[in-house]
């Protein structure tokens, strides 16, 4: 849709009363913003409702440095987009900030003390601190950039936070925490002790709602609104939600459900035509359509009309024989089907539209969901990230000029990458290897695997849940899927993974990245149930890889493994830089490896680990006690023979994963339990993520807090060296 069709959309159909003669079209003020546009009268970026815009973006950027320890760290991540590296150091050139508007809003009540004439400008000027302080903390940034003028104006026209506003994933939201009483903390974002970069309950009043993972805001919502309704409450509810969010099924159980409880909900649907990737599936294209229908809207325009202006006592069956009718005429939305009052779609970002649209909105008289449908453009307003294909999604710190973010000297592939490739070869001889994706294909590096076989590989949007339980049919048909979903996102699809899959022991192989701490995404990413939750599931097989060519390995084996379902987890960030393969190959189900060999006490790592409990090793043998360490390659089936080799042969043991505890550790714990080494009095220890969610931090400090770096393994050693050496001796001689 271009600028003068939106113009003329919201002009006859939404204006509330005359626009003032103060109103001003889409551009102006920017002379006080201290980023100008290079052109601020560029065409907003609505489509053309023929196509949309593609673009992939190389998110396989370099890894960071990580600098407390001068070795390599994480990776540069679309959903993590950054490491922490401290912002104390700026390297770059910084924007200079003239915000004097800006500088006198604490809160959204001082912006509603505002001129409507004056919104621009603030707007202007919370782009130029959005992106001042995003170029210092790296996080996501075209998200935020793209709602600008949306967020003035939802705080502007409502009374947030008596009003619930409610922002799904929450990646977005930089700009709304700026204008809610935190731009002083903004340059801490997603650092230790720092903002979140989602929202949270417990950091503002004005987040009503926490979020991280997507399409949760029209459930959350409606439930609000439904108590807002038990309470005899009056105030506004409004769900904030992407194009791409609302590709998950839960956006779609959360209207279905509103339109039936007829409760007063506002969804705004952010249109921007981009998820991470490029949108995906039939509702994308169904946007699309929509905004470029002007018959309809014609027609639409006499229903909105003549339902504004009825009465609030006419009775509701009138309503909706009215609205049903304004549907048979015009084929109606899939929006007015389910229950909704379509508006839209709106430019979001004229205020001139905007503005008077919410207004009627907040004002309307009817009950029931409304959908206003407005169209942005991701990274609006800095021509950096309008630019690149990925919209500056996620990225690191970056220097505001040029654009130019900073990218530390990899010293080895990333974990993503190796799996992706080893993926893409094994797919040369196997022609049954496909790939899901549920809208990462560059965080899974499954966008590699397109190019290579772009009929095989399969994004089917923000669908965990379809994702596992699609792949479930394709090994139905012979078909070998990875599917390939990180951690966090995969608790969306336990019930998939135990009754469609599990139970039936189809050979779904699962890659799951991210699994462990992920630094500054913080407790919502973390990959920390997946070991837990899949250990209990009769008949899975469950991996975790030690270094990157113990990833190539189990990328082996999950091809050879036919006989069930079977799951692979690798972190985030690079390798450890060890020599890879060249010809991966299956590893024996159930079975570990020794790498070093010692006498009296055992580590035993599952997982990344590993290169810690070495380190430890070495610090143990200047303290005279020998350590033996071993991967257990496998948490299930258990390495049995293995663990009771360590057990026989050491005067304790102790288990080092990342990961929550009901995981690994809990597996041997209940096995060598049963096998009544404890009746002996054996020494056991399992080290695992401590029993609370964590926040954001430098990775090295989780991992020193979670008590999972080598200077803990000692100490966690020597602590229990020092128990009863009597006792200890008698255990191993048991
Ligand atoms: C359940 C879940 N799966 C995947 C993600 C990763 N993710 C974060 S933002 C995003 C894209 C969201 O697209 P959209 O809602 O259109 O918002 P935009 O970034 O375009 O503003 C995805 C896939 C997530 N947060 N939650």
């Amino acid at each position: 849709m271009n600028v003068n069709r939106l113009e003329e959309c919201a002009d006859d159909l939404f204006a509330h009363g005359p626009l003032t003669a103060a109103a001003q079209p889409s551009g102006t003020g920017r002379d006080h913003a201290a980023w100008k546009h290079r052109d601020s009268q560029q065409e907003p970026a609505c489509r053309t409702g023929s196509g949309r815009e593609s673009g992939s973006g190389d998110l396989h950027s370099a890894p960071m440095v990580d600098l407390a320890h001068g070795r390599p760290s994480m990776l540069n991540d679309p959903e993590c987009a950054l490491d922490i590296i401290g912002i104390e150091r700026p390297i770059m050139s910084t924007l200079p900030t003239n915000t004097p508007l800006l500088d006198q809003i604490a809160n959204p009540d001082d912006l509603r003390k505002l001129d409507e004439t004056q919104l621009q400008q603030v707007a202007d000027e919370l782009r130029a601190e959005t992106i001042a302080a995003v170029s210092m903390t790296g996080g996501h940034l075209g998200a935020g950039l793209g709602v600008v003028e949306l967020t003035v104006a939802l705080h502007y026209v409502f009374d947030t936070p008596n009003d619930r506003l409610i922002w799904d994933v929450g990646h977005q939201t930089y700009p709304h925490k700026i204008l809610t009483g935190r731009r002083e903390r903004i340059r801490t974002l997603r650092q230790g002790g720092g903002l979140s970069g989602f929202t949270r309950r417990s950091e503002s009043a004005f987040d009503p709602f926490g979020a991280a993972h997507s399409s949760t805001s029209i459930s959350a919502g409606l439930g609000m609104a439904v108590a807002r309704d038990l309470s005899g409450a009056t105030r506004n509810v409004i769900c904030f939600i992407g194009d791409g969010a609302m590709s998950a099924g839960m956006a779609y159980e959360a209207m279905n459900n509103a339109g039936a409880m007829h409760s007063r909900l506002i969804v705004i649907l952010n249109d921007n035509d981009m998820s991470i990737a490029p949108p995906v599936g039939a509702m994308s294209a169904y946007l699309a359509r929509l905004g470029s229908g002007r018959t309809y809207l014609k027609i639409r325009d006499i229903g909105k009309q003549l339902t504004k202006r009825l009465p609030k006592s006419i009775d509701r069956a009138i309503t909706r024989a009215m609205e049903h009718a304004r549907g048979y005429v015009t084929g109606g939305t899939l929006f007015e089907e389910l229950g909704f009052y379509y508006v839209g779609p709106i430019d979001g970002h004229n205020l001139d539209h905007l503005l008077p649209v919410l207004k009627n909105v907040r004002d309307a008289e009817a009950g029931g969901p409304i959908m206003v449908h407005v169209v942005t453009q991701k990274g609006k307003g800095y021509p950096p990230a309008e630019e690149s294909a990925d919209k500056y999604h996620g990225v690191n710190r970056f220097d505001v000029v040029t654009g130019t973010q900073q990218k530390p000297k990899a010293n080895a592939p990333s974990y993503t990458r190796v799996f992706a490739e080893s993926l893409v070869k094994a797919a040369a001889n196997d022609d049954k290897i496909v790939a899901v994706t549920a809208a990462m294909p560059a965080g899974t590096g499954l966008d590699l695997f397109a190019e290579a076989y772009p009929t095989r590989m399969f994004d089917v949007g923000i669908a965990e849940q379809h994702a596992v339980t699609f792949a479930a049919g394709l090994a139905c048909e012979g078909y070998k899927p990875f599917c390939a979903i990180y951690s966090t996102f995969l608790q969306r699809a336990y019930d998939q993974i135990v009754h469609d899959v599990a139970i039936q022991r189809l050979p779904v192989r699962f890659a799951i990245d991210r699994a462990g701490l992920v630094g500054a995404d913080g407790a919502t990413h973390a990959g920390a149930f997946d070991v837990s939750f899949l250990t209990c599931l009769p008949g899975m097989v469950v991996m975790a890889a030690a270094d990157e060519a113990e990833l190539a390995h189990m990328v082996a084996t999950a091809v050879a493994h036919d006989e069930g379902p079977i799951a692979f987890r690798y972190p985030r960030g690079e390798g450890v830089g060890v020599e890879m393969p060249q010809n991966p190959r299956p590893l024996p189900i159930g079975k570990g490896r020794i790498l070093r060999e010692g006498s009296r006490i055992a580590l035993l790592s599952f997982g990344t680990r590993l290169a810690d409990c070495l380190l430890a090793a070495e610090e143990l043998a200047q303290h005279h006690i020998s350590a033996t360490v071993a991967d257990a390659r496998f948490a299930k089936p258990l390495d049995t023979e293995l663990i009771g080799q360590l057990v026989r042969h050491h005067q304790a043991l102790i288990t080092i994963e990342e990961g929550a505890s009901g995981g690994f550790g809990s597996a041997v714990l209940g096995h060598l339990s049963d096998t009544g080494v404890f009746d002996r009095g054996f020494c056991l220890r399992s080290l695992v993520l401590p029993d609370r969610f964590m926040d954001q931090d430098k990775p090295e400090v989780m991992y020193a807090v979670a008590g999972l770096d080598s200077r803990a393994i000692v100490a966690r050693a020597l602590d229990l060296l020092s128990k009863d050496p009597h006792r200890l001796a008698l255990a191993s001689q048991g």
